[in-house]
Parts: structure tokens; C-alpha cells; sequence
């Protein structure tokens, strides 16, 4: 049985206003939220890059009529109008960036919890691509559920081509970021997500989706995902390992605190002089290298 469809909002809804509807569905679907400079632009990066990659080697996640690559604030500069657009920006940091509550010493302590990014991915899925197995992104921390309002991930699907139930747009079950986790998904509890290029789904990390299937025989569906997720939970996608220096440092700074070249509360740290400082202080450093890299290491 069909739940029912997504809620589509106007670009100019508010943060508040979505955040409601996502509370309520795990959800939403936000039409025209990138103009077409962003879209084109995105396009005209991220194609070579697609074409130059294989498809996924795992038929049943990855999709072997699928390709995908990250990396993306190195591929295309258009990654940051999406990390930075105000109204995801604002959602994820309504449902994630939670104060939480510590005792240090005999005093109670109130910490927001950060959120930091997690994963970049464009997702282009051919013709005769099957559906993906319905899932919880969340699922790569073990979390359980109900969330019980603490959500680990808030995630954006900019359709990059027009989504459509026949080339693969992504099946969200609404209402599923409630469930247990006793209960399974089933296929047709699912709808297809349906939008036009510049289109975006914002959905939290507890609900069920899966890519779509593409029965088409020449429509590819390309999307591109990212995360905001929880600052203390590692990153799916490891920033230190993906950006160079050089990238990073190209950056805005909100972007660069966002790949964990930040201190959030105590995590992250490194120490210089024996303080535990925050990443920024070496960023802003131009002799910077590793701590490590002056110390004599072990064999
Ligand atoms: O491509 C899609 O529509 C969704 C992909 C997805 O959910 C994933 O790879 O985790
Ligand atoms: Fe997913």
C-alpha cells in the first residue's frame, strides 16, 4: 500500500515551516531550489567526471548501472551553493544542531552537538538499473530508532536531471524515519520521488529510501547527494583523505569547519605547544605539515 506522496514546498518556504513537515513525513520535496546557472554548471562539471568512472561493482547496492562519484567540493565549485544554500543549511541545523546537556564537574553544561558534513556524491543511474535496496542512511552508525528526535543525518538529493518513477528517482517511504527498527520496508510502501532538475529532496537519516529503478532505455537520472550529520559521528566520506591542502584552503571558511578542519567542543583537536588547538590556527599557518612530520616516527 502507497503511504502517500511526498509534501512539495516553494523555494521561500521557511526553515521552520519545512523542518515541520519534515518532522512529520521524513521528508520533503523542495521545487526550483537551484536556478539553472547551478544546474548546467553542475552538469558540465560532473559528466566527465561520470563517464570516466566504472559502474558500481556490487549489482545490489552500488548498482551496477550506476555511477557514482565524491570528492565533489574538489569537482565542481557549484558544491558549495548547495552546502551553503540557507534553507538546507537551516533545516539541517534546526533538527541537528541540538543543544545537549553534560555535567562537567558539579556544573551542567549545555553543548550544541555540531553537525559537520558526511558525504558528497553525484549518482547517475542508467537504463535497466534496478532498485536499490530500501534503506536508512543512518544504518552506517548502527543507529537505532525511534530517534526519539535526536536525527544523526539531514541529506539533500539536487536533481541534477529531472526525476521521474521511471528513470530511477528515489523511493522514500514518508512517514518511515518513525518506524522501529523491528520493521521492514517493503517495496510498496514506497513512492518515487518525482521533480524537476533544480528540484531537491531533504530527508533525515532515519527514513527508508533506495534508489529508484530505471526502466528507460536512454534516460539516465543524475542526482547529487550530500550530508550534514551529526559533528561527532564519523564522516562516511574521509575529508582528509579526499581534498588536498590547497583545497581546502579554497574553501570558504563554514565549509572548511564543516570537513572536520574545525574543533568542535573536544573533538578534532591537535595539539601545538601543547595546547589542544583548533585545525584552523594550522590552516592559517603557511609552513604548514603534519604535527608528525618533523618527529622520527617508529619502525
Ligand atoms: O540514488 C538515489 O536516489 C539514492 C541513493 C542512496 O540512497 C544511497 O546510495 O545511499
Ligand atoms: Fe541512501
Amino acid at each position: 500500500m502507497t503511504t502517500s506522496e511526498l509534501a512539495r514546498l516553494a523555494p521561500d518556504v521557511t526553515a521552520d515551516a519545512a523542518v515541520e513537515v519534515i518532522r512529520r513525513d521524513g521528508g520533503v520535496i523542495i521545487e526550483g531550489l537551484f536556478d539553472t546557472t547551478t544546474v548546467e554548471g553542475l552538469k558540465k562539471d560532473l559528466d566527465p567526471v561520470l563517464d570516466a568512472v566504472e559502474t558500481g561493482h556490487d549489482e545490489v547496492f552500488a548498482g551496477n548501472r550506476t555511477k557514482r562519484a565524491g570528492a565533489l567540493f574538489a569537482r565542481t565549485r557549484h558544491m558549495t551553493t548547495i552546502a551553503l544554500n540557507p534553507l538546507y543549511r537551516g533545516i539541517a541545523r534546526r533538527i541537528l544542531d541540538q543543544p545537549i546537556d553534560v555535567f562537567c564537574g558539579e556544573q551542567p553544561v549545555s553543548h550544541p552537538a555540531g553537525m559537520h558534513i558526511g558525504a558528497t556524491m553525484a549518482i547517475k543511474i542508467g537504463p535497466g538499473q534496478g532498485p536499490q535496496p530500501l534503506h536508512r542512511d543512518d544504518s552506517v552508525w548502527l543507529w537505532r530508532h525511534p530517534t526519539h528526535q535526536r536525527e544523526a543525518r539531514v541529506q539533500i538529493m539536487v536533481a541534477v536531471s529531472d526525476f521521474t518513477a521511471d528513470n530511477g528517482g528515489t523511493h522514500v517511504i514518508p512517514g518511515s524515519h518513525l518506524w522501529d527498527d523491528e520493521r521492514a520496508p517493503r517495496r510498496q510502501e514506497a513512492v518515487p520521488t518525482q521533480m524537476k532538475a533544480g528540484s531537491a529532496l531533504i530527508w533525515l537519516g532515519s527514513t527508508y529510501h533506495g534508489g529508484g529503478e530505471n526502466t528507460t532505455a536512454h534516460d539516465h537520472r543524475f542526482g547529487l547527494s550530500m550530508a550534514y550529520d551529526l559533528a561527532f559521528l564519523r564522516p562516511e566520506e574521509n575529508p582528509f583523505l579526499t581534498y588536498t591542502l590547497a583545497q581546502i584552503r579554497s574553501l570558504p571558511e563554514e565549509i572548511q569547519r564543516a570537513l572536520d578542519w574545525s574543533m568542535e567542543h573536544c573533538l578534532g583537536w591537535v595539539e601545538i605547544g601543547g595546547q589542544m588547538s583548533d585545525p584552523m590556527d594550522l590552516l592559517r599557518c603557511d609552513d604548514f605539515t603534519a604535527i608528525g612530520a618533523g618527529l622520527p616516527g617508529h619502525d
